[in-house]
């Protein structure tokens, strides 16, 4: 089955994406930067996608997610707990989207 998460696609915007949402450059993505910069991809997606899904996640949903997925409660999610949340987050978009 293909995989999107495992997809060269999928990592390169992983990654780009963090640098993006990274605005202060210090290598790790803090709420704020993570949930301004969902709200910019959900307005990206939102051109492409069902109404439903364009609806960008509340600043208290990512504070939850982003609780969860910073390992070493630092506060700030380094690339790879970035990764993590992301592929979480997007496997949830993608299931959700093949109700639509
Ligand atoms: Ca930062
Ligand atoms: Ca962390």
């Amino acid at each position: 089955m293909f995989n999107i998460t495992e997809s060269k696609t999928f990592n390169e915007a992983l990654e780009m994406s963090f640098k993006k949402i990274d605005k202060d450059k210090s290598g790790q993505v803090n709420s704020r930067e993570l949930s301004s910069g969902l709200n910019f991809i959900y307005a990206q997606l939102g051109k492409r996608l069902p109404g439903k899904l364009a609806t960008p996640p509340t600043a208290a949903q990512v504070e939850e997610s982003f609780r969860k997925f910073d390992r070493d409660s630092n506060g700030e999610l380094d690339y790879e707990e970035y990764k993590g949340f992301m592929v979480h987050w997007f496997k949830d978009l993608f299931k959700r989207s093949l109700h639509v």
